[in-house]
């Protein structure tokens, strides 16, 4: 853990526990599916294997976990405090029921006085993530990990205390600053105070500042409810740069002046306004540029340990992000910390996402909507880092994609406008100064329903040049939004594009995955933004790599539109991203794709992330200069074959970066084995290192026949390696080459693809799948017939043999009349 980490986290452990909160970690598990009992540790999801395996869906049912707790007196108050809990829950102390919650995002507070005894006490929750038509999110582009996946406390409290409501202390601050930069801290609180059991309650509010000097205080005898206000002369201002927090804490008094509750918090005093002409914070413009954060990772599910989100939030300010989206639900409580501390602005909301019920769950839908917010507000609301709040993102995208007729729209529309003003009104109310936000797809419906018209800012999710046109569509789609709506304030919540670490190519298009098309992508994007003042700023989609059950993809399951990979690794983008955004910290790196470059052709880009003037070297005698403004720079080289030694260097000569390239021709005169993947411009790099060529980029073999390409981004059984098999040629005739004489092992890989089940977020995305029989294809190799047994869907065979050579290579079917389908080939010349 770095040394800045390690300060944060200690941090957060200081104030987040006081003595009567124990955190509740060992439980017992099982679940219908598994009903043998084992010892769990929380977090915890069920989910975090089946959501990536073979098998289509993910387990969805109940789980029962079980604990004990010790109670040393049951005069206080006691319940347990949920931090997340995937989807609703249940739960008895000693076998009574105390009470459920519903909605997987936001904390909650199960009251147990009534139920507990002295000593040992049982502990049953039971945890459903079943579809549940009646809360949010239906149906959305991430996986509903099942579980107890955020702490869980036992807290123990005087039966006078700060009131508790929806989840958090009812507690609200707000840090204001007038039009003289002076401070005004402002608070409202509430007290449950039984039956007036305690007489003449008092607080004491102390301000501290972050070295933990007392700055202000005052004590006041307060009723149920209490509003204290302080000015605070010259506060140091929050911002991205400088996150200055100061401390306040709380305490609830009896006569005698003895602490029966205390309250913790850090605050910040910010000033912020969105406007038509960008975003001013503190009085000076800001444009804000940073991620979208889903809270998975890869091989834990949702149930990821705090330190790791912590950490992420770390590598988005390293980056250079001065925002971040939480997409598309509240995230745990330490994350809001994180960003107060390291200085991001947060974009909060909770998940009403792609369409909104018309039948008869609608009425309790809205309710479970209300009630959400509401607990996303009130616990999250004192963070100096939250200032945007949502509560939608692309609700008509069900509707746009289904097309229903007329009669049913309407009644989609209706509901959806309804729900939206409801929350909207709800947040403006309950979050008076903070901004409210609407995320929408780049589609008309959302103007012509005039939902559009009710966030304070209108977010889009815009992916011009992925699922349609191209990059430079974006403009132009900003432009005509601006021109119509002049006085509606646009920020772009969400762009990106799937971009996976094993797919590389020099002439990247749209819908490739490849890196490089990522590449290309973002840097149009940010050049865009950057000549339209009037878009308050964009959030990249996504941070990281996430769960999505739905979708193919090359690694299946996964969402690749991460700037880091599933497991935080960081592509090649997120360096580009910290050299154009922290120009003051020096940067510069080849772009890493191939270790080998495998071409007829010595030819090969070379990309280098740069932010300062730079030359490199080849074989350390070609001297390559070159200038730099935009954080990337491309120029191709030539390499000799064998090994090729590239060195990157500042103006000053100090070097930068250096790599190893070896440059090979596809010739099995001088290598033992050649792999080629058809139907594919992409080189692919597998699973044993092995690098898959793309057809086109050899000469060595010849495909005879009309070929047709056949791609799918579907799932592809029983490998990891699904991009070779995603991608196949038909219609082939023959396939020959002339091989050098010898002894050859010969794989053929197939697979059967049919018309991939269209996703909800490819709008206009011709998908290109066809239906394909490959059944019993007959085939021979240089005479040799092997026989490809019949095929399941998306299923793959592998078939090798070992023939001798002489000089040609031929691979044909048997009888003439039929054709081979085939994904790819690799001959391994074994002497
Ligand atoms: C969107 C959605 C987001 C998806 C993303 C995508 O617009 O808001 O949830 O994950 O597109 O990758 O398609």
């Amino acid at each position: 853990m770095n040394k800045f980490l390690s300060f944060i986290v200690t941090l957060f452990s200081m104030t987040f526990l006081f003595s009567q909160e124990v955190e509740i970690k060992k439980w017992n598990f099982s679940s219908e599916k598994n009903p043998k009992i084992q010892a769990i540790k929380i977090p915890h999801t069920w989910n975090a294997i089946d959501a990536f395996d073979d098998e289509p869906g993910y387990w969805r049912g109940k789980g029962t976990y079980t604990t004990t707790v010790n109670i040393t007196t049951i005069k206080k108050v006691h319940y347990i405090h949920f931090n997340g809990v995937n989807q609703q829950t249940k739960v008895w102390i000693n076998g009574s029921y105390a009470g459920q919650h519903k909605g997987g995002y936001t904390a909650f507070d199960i009251d147990i006085s009534s139920y507990v005894k002295q000593g040992t006490n049982k502990i049953t929750v039971e945890v459903d993530n079943t579809n549940n038509e009646t809360i949010p999110p239906l149906e959305a582009d991430f996986t509903f990990y099942g579980g107890i996946y955020r702490s869980v406390y036992l807290c123990e409290e005087e039966t006078t205390h700060f009131k508790k409501s929806n989840g958090a202390d009812a507690i609200k601050i707000d840090a204001l600053l007038d039009n003289d930069w002076q401070g005004e801290l402002q608070l409202k609180g509430a007290i449950s105070n039984k039956n007036k059991q305690l007489l003449n309650p008092k607080v004491r509010l102390n301000i501290k500042d972050a070295t933990n000097k007392l700055i202000a205080t005052i004590e006041k005898n307060v009723g149920a409810e209490f509003n204290l206000n302080v000015k605070l002369k010259n506060p140091l201002l929050w911002s991205p740069q400088t996150p200055n927090l100061y401390n306040v804490e709380l305490n609830l008094l009896d006569v005698n002046g003895k602490i029966l509750d205390i309250y913790h918090q850090k605050i910040g005093f910010r000033k912020f306004e969105a406007t038509t002409s960008g975003f001013n914070l503190n009085g000076k413009p800001i444009k804000l540029i940073g991620v979208n954060r889903h809270q998975d990772f890869e091989g834990m599910g949702n149930a990821v340990p705090i330190q790791k989100q912590i950490q992420d939030l770390v590598m988005i300010k390293n980056m250079g992000s001065n925002f971040l989206r939480l997409a598309h639900y509240p995230q745990d409580k330490a994350v809001y910390k994180a960003a107060d501390s390291l200085g991001l602005i947060l974009w909060s909301e909770i998940p009403v996402v792609n369409n909104v019920p018309i039948n008869a769950n609608y009425s309790e839908y809205k309710e479970n909507c209300i009630q959400m917010q509401k607990e996303h507000i009130d616990q999250n609301y004192n963070h100096p880092s939250l200032i945007f709040v949502g509560y939608m993102n692309e609700i008509f995208l069900r509707m746009y994609f289904d097309r229903p007729e007329d009669e049913i729209k309407q009644k989609i529309i209706k509901n959806t406008v309804d729900l939206a003003q409801t929350l909207e009104d709800l947040t403006r109310k309950e979050a008076p100064n903070h901004i409210t936000v609407m995320a929408i797809h780049g589609n008309q419906i959302y103007n012509e329903a005039k939902i559009a018209n009710l966030p304070m800012v209108l977010g889009w999710n815009l992916y011009q040049g992925w699922y349609s046109g191209q990059i430079q569509d974006l403009g132009v789609f900003l432009d005509e939004e601006n021109k119509k709506y002049p006085n509606r304030p646009l920020i772009i919540s969400e762009y990106g594009v799937d971009a996976d670490k094993r797919l590389h190519n020099s002439d990247p298009k749209k819908m490739d995955f490849s890196e490089e098309y990522q590449f290309k992508y973002h840097p149009g994007y940010y050049q865009q933004l950057k000549d339209r003042p009037y878009v308050i700023g964009m959030t990249a989609w996504n941070f990281a790599d996430f769960g999505s059950e739905l979708r193919g993809n090359p690694i299946p399951h996964v969402n690749q539109k991460g700037l880091v990979n599933f497991d935080r690794s960081p592509k090649n983008i997120y360096y580009w991203y910290k050299a154009i955004l922290k120009p003051e910290e020096k940067l510069s790196q080849f772009f890493k794709d191939l270790p080998s470059h495998i071409s007829d052709s010595p030819k090969k880009k070379i990309i280098i992330i740069s932010n300062q003037k730079v030359f490199f070297k080849v074989n350390d005698s070609e001297k390559i200069e070159l200038q730099e403004n935009t954080g990337l720079i491309e120029t191709w080289i030539n390499l000799k074959e064998g090994s090729n030694n590239l060195s990157l260097y500042d103006e000053f000569g100090k070097l930068q970066d250096s790599t190893n390239l070896i440059y090979q021709k596809p010739d099995l005169s001088k290598s033992n084995t050649l792999a080629i993947n058809f139907g594919t411009e992409n080189y692919f790099i597998d699973d044993k290192n092995q690098i898959w060529i793309p057809y086109n980029q050899q000469s060595l073999l010849k495909v005879l026949g009309t070929v047709q390409n056949v791609n799918s981004s579907s799932n592809i059984k029983n490998t990891t390696n699904d991009p070779i098999y995603q991608s196949s040629i038909s219609n082939v005739e023959k396939i020959t080459a002339e091989l050098p004489k010898g002894d050859y092992e010969i794989t053929l890989l197939f697979s059967l693809l049919k018309k991939d089940k269209s996703l909800v977020y490819e709008l206009n995305s011709k998908k290109k799948d066809t239906n394909m029989v490959l059944s019993n294809q007959n085939i021979k190799i240089n005479g040799k017939p092997i026989k490809i047994e019949k095929l399941n869907p998306f299923d793959k065979t592998d078939c090798t043999i070992t023939i001798k050579v002489e000089k040609d290579l031929n691979i044909e079917t048997v009888n003439e009349t039929e054709k081979i389908t085939i994904s790819g080939i690799k001959i391994k010349r074994l002497f």
